[in-house]
């Protein structure tokens, strides 16, 4: 498909955190996606540098844990993901859950598979325009299938 402004807020972007790839929980992670409906439309593994992740998380930069959070986020692989379903992008945030883990309730990846607030296991765009955004920070056009 390709990207028109009428398709963009069927996509969201996605992350499997470093923590969550550490575990093992890929696969899990990604059955959950696809059980729920989404479609792939572009999936490939990161090990995020320092620039990629601090340009990726700049709206957070005044933020006391924005230290904590690059180095996190650098710590190892990540599987960076476009999914696509009706409103992909809160359809989403509602698979995932709260974004700290130890209140997200069981049933949510962050509550399965998340251990803090920080090492959360996922991540997700919190608006269309956002996804926009963050897809095309990781990926080329020739990426999207
Ligand atoms: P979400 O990912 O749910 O949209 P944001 O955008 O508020 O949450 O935060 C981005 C990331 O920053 C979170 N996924 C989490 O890893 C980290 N984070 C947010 N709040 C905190 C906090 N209070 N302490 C440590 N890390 C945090």
């Amino acid at each position: 498909m390709t990207d028109t402004a009428e398709n963009l807020p069927k996509r969201t972007f996605a992350i499997i955190k470093p923590d969550a790839v550490r575990a093992g929980n890929t696969g899990n992670i990604i059955q959950r996606i696809t059980d729920n409906g989404f479609k792939l439309r572009a999936l490939k593994m990161v090990h995020m540098t320092r620039p990629i992740a601090e340009g990726f998380y700049a709206v957070h930069r005044e933020r006391p844990f924005f230290n904590d959070l690059v180095e996190f986020m650098t710590s190892g692989p990540s599987v960076v993901m476009a999914l696509e379903k009706d409103n992909a992008v809160q359809a989403w945030r509602d698979l995932m859950g709260p974004t700290d883990s130890t209140k997200a309730p069981k049933g949510t990846i962050r509550g399965d598979f998340g251990a803090s607030v920080q090492e959360n296991a996922t991540h997700g765009s919190d608006s269309a325009e956002n996804a926009r955004i963050e897809l095309s920070y990781f990926f080329n056009a020739t990426e999207f299938c």
